[in-house]
C-alpha cells in the first residue's frame, strides 16, 4: 500500500493506483464497504425507526458473500409495507414516465413488463432483472451491503456491473429519497442498460475511471452524475425528455426537471466536470445534450482525454481488463 492507502502495481517504474482486473476483484472490493446498513444521518427519515433500520441491515446480509460468478443473486423476500412504498411510486411515476422520459426508457420498460416481473405490485428481484439484462447487453447488477466508494463504484462499470442497493426507502417519503435504493436502482438505472449505446456508454465511463488520479476520479464521477444520474434530452422543440435515473426514480425530480426552476445547460463534460451539485435536495441545474448519441459521443471524446499511465480494454468473453501498454 502507498500513502494514499491505494495498492499499487509497478509499470515501467510509474506508479497507477491499483484496479480491478477481473470478477473476483470486483468481490474483493465490495466486502471492504462501509458497515452493512449502519451509518444513517440524524436528517435521514429513518433516523428513529429502529424496525426501518433493523430491515436494512437484514436485506444488507443477504448481499453478504454474494460472488459475481455464483448462478443466482440472492433473494430478498419484500414485505407488503415494503411493496407497498414500491407501489406509491411505481403509480406515481409511471404516468409522468410515459409523458417525460425518453423513448429508449418506456421501449425497455416494456420489455422489463413483459419479462421481469416488473410491475407495480411486485418489486423485482435482481436475478430476474439480470436474466433479461446479461443475454441482451452484457449488462448485470451486483448486490451490494453498503455504498462503494466512487472510485469503486465506477471500477465496476468497467465491467458492465452496477452496484445495486436492495433495500427500499422509508415509507415516510416515497417520491424523493436522499440516497441510492431499490426504486432508485430499479426504475431509475436498470431498464436503460438494456439499451445497447447507453450500456456501452456506462462502461466507457467505468474503463476511463480504472487505474487514474482522484482528482480525475472526482471528474468522471461529476459527468456521471450530470448524464447517468441526471441528464436530459432537449428536442427540436425545445421539449425536455430526461433519461437520468436520479430524475426517472423521483416524482418531485422529474417535476423539478420539466419546470421552470432550475437552470439548463449544454453537457459539455470538460466544463460540466468542475461544477459542484447537491446531493441530499433537488437539482438546481441539468445538463442537456440534443440526443442519447451525442451525450455519448461527448463523454467518450472526453474519456479519451482522461490523462493516465496505462492503456485498458475489456475482455468481454472472460470478464477481464487487459492492460494493452504503457504510455
Ligand atoms: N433522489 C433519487 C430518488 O429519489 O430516487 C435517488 C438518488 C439519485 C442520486 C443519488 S440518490
Ligand atoms: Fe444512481
Amino acid at each position: 500500500l502507498d500513502k494514499l492507502g491505494f495498492k499499487t502495481t509497478i509499470l515501467n517504474s510509474k506508479q497507477v493506483p491499483w484496479f480491478p482486473r477481473s470478477f473476483e476483484d470486483l468481490d474483493s472490493l465490495d466486502q471492504a464497504c462501509m458497515a452493512a446498513g449502519a451509518e444513517l444521518e440524524s436528517t435521514h427519515p429513518g433516523f428513529n425507526d429502529q424496525t426501518y433500520r433493523q430491515r436494512r441491515a437484514e436485506i444488507a446480509k443477504v448481499a453478504m458473500g454474494y460472488k459475481l460468478s455464483d448462478p443466482k443473486v440472492p433473494i430478498v423476500h419484500y414485505t407488503d409495507q415494503e411493496i407497498e412504498t414500491w407501489q406509491t411510486a411505481y403509480r406515481a411515476l409511471d404516468p409522468l414516465h410515459k409523458a417525460h422520459a425518453c423513448d429508449e426508457y418506456n421501449t425497455a420498460v416494456e420489455e422489463f413488463r413483459k419479462h421481469c416481473n416488473f410491475r407495480e405490485d411486485n418489486i423485482p428481484q435482481l436475478q430476474e432483472i439480470n436474466e433479461y439484462l446479461i443475454p441482451k447487453t452484457g449488462f448485470r447488477l451486483k448486490p451490494i451491503t453498503g455504498l462503494l466508494t466512487q472510485r469503486d463504484f465506477l471500477n465496476f462499470l468497467a465491467f458492465r456491473v452496477f452496484a445495486s442497493t436492495q433495500y427500499i426507502r422509508h415509507h415516510s417519503v416515497p417520491f424523493y429519497t436522499p440516497e441510492p435504493d431499490i426504486i432508485h436502482e430499479l426504475i431509475g438505472h436498470a431498464p436503460l442498460f438494456a439499451d445497447p449505446d447507453f450500456a456501452d456508454f456506462s462502461q466507457e465511463i467505468g474503463l476511463a475511471s480504472l487505474g487514474v488520479s482522484d482528482e480525475e476520479i472526482a471528474k468522471l464521477g461529476t459527468c456521471y452524475w450530470y448524464s447517468v444520474e441526471f441528464g436530459i434530452i432537449k428536442k427540436k422543440n425545445g421539449e425536455r425528455k430526461v433519461y437520468g435515473a436520479g430524475i426517472l426514480s423521483s416524482v418531485d425530480e422529474i417535476k423539478n426537471a420539466v419546470s421552470d426552476k432550475p437552470e439548463i445547460r449544454f453537457f459539455e463534460p470538460l466544463k460540466a466536470a468542475h461544477v459542484p451539485f447537491p446531493i441530499t435536495s433537488l437539482q438546481p441545474l441539468y445538463y442537456w445534450s440534443n440526443s442519447f448519441e451525442e451525450a455519448k459521443m461527448e463523454m467518450e471524446d472526453y474519456a479519451w482525454k482522461v490523462p493516465r499511465d496505462v492503456s485498458v480494454s475489456y475482455d468481454k468473453f472472460d470478464h477481464t481488463i487487459k492492460v494493452h501498454q504503457d504510455i
